[in-house]
C-alpha cells in the first residue's frame, strides 16, 4: 500500500478510537469533553499512532491493541500541543488550522482539558482492553512515563523555555533538547510497537535506533517549515523561532545544511532497518516522508 494511503488509513482507525474513547458517555463534564474533542479530532498527521501500528505489524500484534496504544499516546502529543500553546508558553492562536483551545474556549478550560488528555492516555494503556496481558500494560506506561514526563518531552520543554532568556545554545544542546522534547515521544511510539509484540533485543534496539534518527529528522524538517513554510500549508503560526530569536538547527547550520543533515538521518534511519524484511517497507518510507512534508 502506498505510504499516503496508509496514513490515511492509520488516521481513520484512530481517529474512531479517539471519538469512541471522547464519548459524552463518559464524561460528566460538557464544556471539558468539547475542548478535548477540540483538541484531539481535527486534523493532524496522527504520524506517532502510524508508528505504533507499523511497528506493532513487523510483530504479529492484534491490530486493536496497536490501535488503542496509538490513540493513547496521540491524547498525550495533543494534551502537549494545547499546553504549549498557552500565553505562559508558545503563546498560539491557530493549531492544525483552527483555533487553538484556549482561543475557542479560555484559559483555564485549556489547561484542564490538556491535564484530562494526559491521564486518559494513561488510563487507555492501563485498561484491559488494550492488551490481555498487565506485565505488557505496566511495560507500556512505565515507557511512556519516561518518554512523556521530566527526562522526556516535559524535561525537553523546560530546556526549550529556558534557552529563551539563557540564549546561546550550541548544535549539541538543541540536539539534546529536541531528543526529550519531541523524540521521545516518537521513540516510545516505535518501541511501543516491540513491547506490544514482546520483541528480542536486537530487534528492540533496531527500531531505537530508526526512532532516534527519524525523531531528529522530523525536528529539523519542523526548523525548516517555521523558516519555510506558510501559515495555510502547516495550519499554525510560522517564523516563529526567528521572532523570538531562537537558537534552531536552522539558524546554527543555515537551512542548505539543515536540509542535507535531515537527509543524512532519513537515510540512516532507513539502514537501521536493515534487519527487517518488507514488512518495515512502510517504515522506510516513513522517513522520507518525516523530511519531504509540507505541514
Ligand atoms: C507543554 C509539556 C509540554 C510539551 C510541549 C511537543 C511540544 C512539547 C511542543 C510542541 C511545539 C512544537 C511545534 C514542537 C515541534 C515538533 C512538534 C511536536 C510538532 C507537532 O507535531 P506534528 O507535526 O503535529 O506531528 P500534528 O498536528 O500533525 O499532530
Amino acid at each position: 500500500m502506498p505510504l499516503e494511503l496508509a496514513l490515511a488509513d492509520a488516521a481513520r482507525k484512530v481517529e474512531a478510537e479517539l471519538n469512541a474513547l471522547l464519548s459524552d458517555a463518559y464524561m460528566p463534564e460538557d464544556r471539558l469533553l468539547a475542548a478535548m474533542r477540540h483538541a484531539t479530532l481535527a486534523g493532524g498527521k496522527r504520524l506517532r499512532p502510524f508508528l505504533v501500528m507499523q511497528t506493532a505489524g513487523l510483530f504479529r500484534v492484534a491490530p486493536g491493541s496497536a490501535v488503542r496504544v496509538g490513540a493513547a499516546i496521540e491524547l498525550i502529543h495533543c494534551y502537549s500541543l494545547v499546553h504549549d500553546d498557552l500565553p505562559a508558553m508558545d503563546d498560539d492562536d491557530l493549531r492544525r488550522g483552527r483555533p487553538t483551545v484556549h482561543k475557542a474556549f479560555d484559559e483555564a478550560t485549556a489547561i484542564l482539558a490538556g491535564d484530562a488528555l494526559l491521564t486518559l492516555g494513561f488510563e487507555v494503556l492501563a485498561d484491559p482492553d488494550t492488551h490481555a496481558n498487565p506485565a505488557i500494560r505496566a511495560e507500556l506506561c512505565l515507557a511512556l512515563a519516561r518518554a512523556a514526563g521530566a527526562f522526556g518531552m516535559v524535561g525537553g520543554q523546560m530546556l526549550d523555555l529556558a534557552a529563551e532568556t539563557a540564549g546561546g545554545l550550541d548544535i549539541g544542546a538543541i540536539t539534546r533538547l529536541q531528543r526529550l522534547k519531541t523524540g521521545a515521544l516518537i521513540a516510545f511510539s516505535c518501541e511501543a510497537g516491540a513491547i506490544l509484540g514482546q520483541a528480542p533485543m536486537p530487534l528492540r534496539e533496531a527500531l531505537r535506533a530508526y526512532a532516534h534518527d527519524l525523531g531528529l529528522a522530523f525536528q529539523i524538517t519542523d526548523d525548516l517549515l517555521d523558516v519555510e513554510g506558510s501559515r495555510e500549508e502547516t495550519g499554525k503560526a510560522v517564523r516563529k523561532d526567528a521572532e523570538a530569536g531562537k537558537a534552531t538547527f536552522v539558524s546554527i547550520l543555515g537551512a542548505e545544511r539543515a536540509r542535507a543533515q535531515a537527509q543524512i538521518l532519513a537515510s540512516q534511519a532507513t539502514a537501521h532497518l536493515s534487519v527487517f524484511d518488507s514488512k518495515a517497507d512502510l517504515l522506510r518510507a516513513t522517513a522520507r516522508f518525516v523530511v519531504e512534508r509540507r505541514r
